[in-house]
């Protein structure tokens, strides 16, 4: 997205600087293996090593409603779910390949189904598509840095024709763009050396994946650096920091703020990993995702169901947690950004209009100081139930003669403060 049409832009970014929490999802043959969704490439696996889950892979749980639902419950108002990953296994029936679902024991459009089940819950569909290509014999294998064959000497010699898996890439995006209804993000992963920008013709490419879907937001995966005065016509709609939240946000070279979105997985696995149970805390999720839009930013959290088809029960009851935290607070996130204020040692703020709310992580002794906001906050209230708190400047305190203080009630409840300033 060229900053200088910011502005112009914002009809298309509107639901999604609106929407700030969405759902990632990992899913396809690595589901099998259990242990990530790089272990072709850690483990070295040929094609032929990998043959027996595409042979095998049959997710007779699946049911995308049901992820949808649970997306819903902890209110997350997007997905963006791999169409392919780096294996090269489509999700989707491809005209392209017989690498694909419809190919194995499931016998189904993945990805046709999951689109369906959560327009049909009112959330907005992206679709995640890697660029690296690991089963296709046009993609370089011998000396690429993450081909699963990229030190095997029987590779050495062998011939491919890039730009025959370029026009295999722009093929199907074409197809996912044009078969599966509205799509509102396309996410695209990723750009590494000399294998950025032109050399996935990304000019075209974005300019194709536009007159398909005018409405569509991009990422900034394809190669080009969206914080740039002056970005490449495919450096993307958005940033995408990703296992981080950037510290400041993020800015162009000018300053200014530009869209972002972390992706964080719940455990240290996007592809499912049996052996992962580190999973995060539904407080931390609360947290990472208050801190997000405190910065301006988006929140995109990552699944990665089974080889059933299943979400793992430790993921679900985290959203399940995070979604009874959203019901109450929601309005704190939802069109919520960046304060004009500098954090506060409590906690952090997000902002919509003139109304502030005081995300107190870490309850002070005594009230909660609105520093240099004396005579600006005109009430308080606790968002998760309503009820007024008291504005009152703490006894004695004439030396914060600047700041207004706001009382927390007895601790029990949510630490939400929604206070509203002129
Ligand atoms: O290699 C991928 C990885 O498997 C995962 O899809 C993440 C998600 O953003 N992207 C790449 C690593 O940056």
């Amino acid at each position: 997205m060229a900053h200088g049409t910011y502005a112009t832009d914002m009809e298309r970014m509107g639901w999604f600087l609106d929407a700030r929490f969405g759902m990632f999802i990992h899913w396809g043959l690595y589901a099998i293996p259990a242990r990530g969704e790089w272990v072709r490439s850690q483990e070295r696996l040929s094609v032929e090593d990998y043959r027996p889950y595409f042979e095998a892979f049959n997710p007779t749980r699946y049911q995308p409603r049901e992820w949808a639902k649970a997306a819903k419950a902890a209110g997350q108002k997007y997905a963006v779910m791999t169409a392919k990953h780096h294996d090269g296994f489509c999700l989707f029936d491809s005209a392209l390949t017989d690498y694909k679902a419809t190919n194995t024991p499931a016998g189904r459009d993945l990805i046709r189904e999951y689109v369906e089940a959560f327009r049909a819950e009112g959330l907005k569909v992206g679709l995640y598509y890697s660029l690296l290509d690991w089963h296709h014999p046009d993609y370089p294998a011998y000396g690429d840095p993450h081909h699963p064959m990229r030190d095997n000497p029987a590779f050495r010699d062998r011939k491919h024709d890039f730009s025959r898996y370029v026009a295999y890439l722009h093929g199907q995006v074409r197809e996912l763009l044009t078969n599966y209804g509205r799509i509102d993000i396309m996410w695209f992963d990723f750009s590494y050396g000399e294998m950025a920008g032109e050399a996935w013709r990304a000019t075209d490419l974005v300019r194709m994946v536009r007159e398909l879907q005018p409405h569509i937001i991009i990422d900034n995966r394809l190669g080009g650096n969206i914080r740039s005065a002056h970005p490449e016509p495919y450096a993307g709609d958005f940033a995408s920091p990703e296992q981080i939240i950037p510290p400041e946000g993020v800015t162009n070279e000018l300053g200014q703020p530009i869209p972002w979105e972390a992706c964080i997985t719940l455990n240290h696995h996007w592809g499912y990993c049996a052996a992962d149970n580190d999973y995060k805390t539904p407080k931390q999720v609360v947290r990472a995702l208050v801190e997000c839009v405190s910065k301006g930013g988006n929140l995109l959290l990552n699944v990665g169901p089974n080889a059933k088809g299943e979400i793992p029960q430790p993921s679900l009851e985290i959203l399940s947690e995070v979604g009874r935290w959203m019901r109450a607070n929601g309005e704190s996130i939802y069109g919520c950004g960046r304060a004009d204020l500098p954090k506060p040692e409590w906690g952090r703020y997000t902002q919509k209009g003139n109304r502030l709310y005081a995300h107190v992580f870490d309850r002070p002794i005594g009230p909660v100081n609105f520093r240099g906001l004396a005579g600006k906050v005109k009430r308080a209230r606790l968002l998760a139930d309503g009820s007024e708190l008291r504005l009152e400047r703490p006894w004695n305190a004439t030396e914060y003669a600047d700041d207004a203080f706001v009382t927390l009630p007895g601790a029990g409840l949510p630490d939400e403060i929604d206070t509203v300033i002129e």
